[in-house]
């Protein structure tokens, strides 16, 4: 660290310097987050001080992180149930499967390799929960429409199993699994059932409304337990804004730890010292846009997305699989070529390390029609060098 500190005009001017090297939204094709809506970035700036770790200081932004919990619970069709706000999916879906192990415990069903049944296409923050908990995957390979199938599933559920995973819009492809098939038959077997939508979760409920054929995930499914629910990326909060809710009132106290101090509540999450800025920006996203804005929001989203796959078949290039929501995979030669010359002329888009030869195309908020217009000739001319 430097003895004398520096003019903060100094500092500033070298922070922007960097943030201006920052890829500009327009030009990112590859990301699930997107610009924050200005409120909440406003109202994030405003609670940059406070500290949901300590809630006999912070009780007025307590009372705000209570209230997003209560909203999200009633926009997942569970106003009954419980949940804390964390810090992206990876949080959430840890604590979801600390509460499955807890729970297995408590039913004396806990054995000493405890497996959770994923399909193939799991997200892989589950690899680093599993990891720290010392619980073993059983994978059920996904069918042909890359969907975790219900009956291999049920299958696959064991003496040792304490949770089955689905996933409500998967990171590579944005495939719903059929949670309202894999509900019925994980629920009465003992198991807990995590839904992870930390990707669909602020787009398959207003698509749905929209007509969109989409399978139902949330609480109102028999045997769904827990789900997973990133504000931070479709719902257009600042990071880092995730949420794991639960199905009973007293769930989310099934992971619970004590602190040293009296009158300090017990902690529900891993981090202890969290940002009450976060809990801010969703509670204004949330109250400001409310359903019809996320609706709004939905329609355009979706409307880009047959754009740029219309324009994508026009001029001749193959989908690996027709898209649910708004995430668009090319089938593409040389793919991961293709993406570092368009890396090198500023276009950032994402290819698989396991569907080789595929393009990944991210639809969100600040993906537009003119964004396809300027992205579909910097594609072709990428393919043809
Ligand atoms: N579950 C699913 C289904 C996800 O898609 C993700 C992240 C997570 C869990 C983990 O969430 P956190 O990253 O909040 O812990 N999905 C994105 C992905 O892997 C993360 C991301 C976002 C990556 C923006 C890059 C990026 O620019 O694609």
């Amino acid at each position: 660290m430097r003895n004398t500190g520096a003019l903060a005009s100094d500092v500033r001017r070298r922070i922007e310097a960097q943030l201006a090297d920052d890829v500009p939204w327009n030009r990112v094709l590859n990301s699930i987050c997107t610009e924050p809506h200005p409120l909440a970035v406003e109202m994030a700036s405003r609670a940059a001080h406070t500290n949901l770790g300590d809630v006999r200081i912070f009780r007025g932004t307590k009372r705000i992180e209570r209230e997003v919990v209560r909203l999200l619970l009633e926009l997942l069709g569970n106003p009954g149930g419980s949940g804390s706000l964390v810090s992206g999916g990876t949080e959430a879906n840890l604590i979801a499967m600390l509460v499955a192990r807890e729970t297995a415990r408590a039913r004396g069903r806990l054995t000493e390799r405890p497996e959770v049944v994923v399909s193939s296409t799991v997200h892989f923050s589950f690899t680093k929960v599993f990891h720290l908990l010392g619980l073993t995957p059983v994978v059920v390979p996904v069918d042909d429409d890359l969907r975790m199938p219900a009956k291999e599933t049920a299958r696959r559920i064991g003496e040792h199993t304490v949770a089955v995973v689905a996933t409500a819009g998967s990171s590579e492809f944005g495939v719903v699994d059929a949670v309202d098939e894999i509900g019925p038959v994980v629920a009465g077997r003992g198991v807990h059932l995590h839904v992870d939508a930390a990707t669909g979760g602020f787009i398959i409920p207003f698509a749905r409304e929209l007509g969109h054929d989409l399978p139902q995930f949330d609480f109102t499914v028999e045997g769904v337990d827990s789900i997973t629910i990133d504000p931070h990326k479709y719902g257009l909060a600042n990071v880092p804004a995730g949420a794991v809710l639960f199905r009973g009132a007293e769930d989310a106290g099934r992971f619970s730890v004590d602190s040293f101090f009296v009158d300090t509540p017990v902690h529900h999450t891993l981090l202890g010292t969290r940002p009450g800025a976060a809990a801010v920006s969703v509670y204004a996203v949330l109250e400001h846009l409310g359903r019809d804005g996320f609706r709004d929001i939905t329609r355009t989203n979706f409307e880009v997305t047959r754009y740029l796959v219309d324009s994508l078949r026009a001029a001749g290039y193959e989908l690996f699989a027709e898209p649910q929501l708004n995430i668009v995979v090319v089938r593409l030669p040389h793919a991961a070529r293709i993406s570092q010359l368009l890396e090198s002329r500023g276009w950032i888009v994402s290819t698989s390390k396991r569907f080789g030869e595929t393009l990944r195309l991210v639809v969100t908020r600040h993906v537009t029609r003119e964004t396809v217009d300027e992205f579909l000739p910097a594609l072709q001319q990428a393919c043809q060098d």
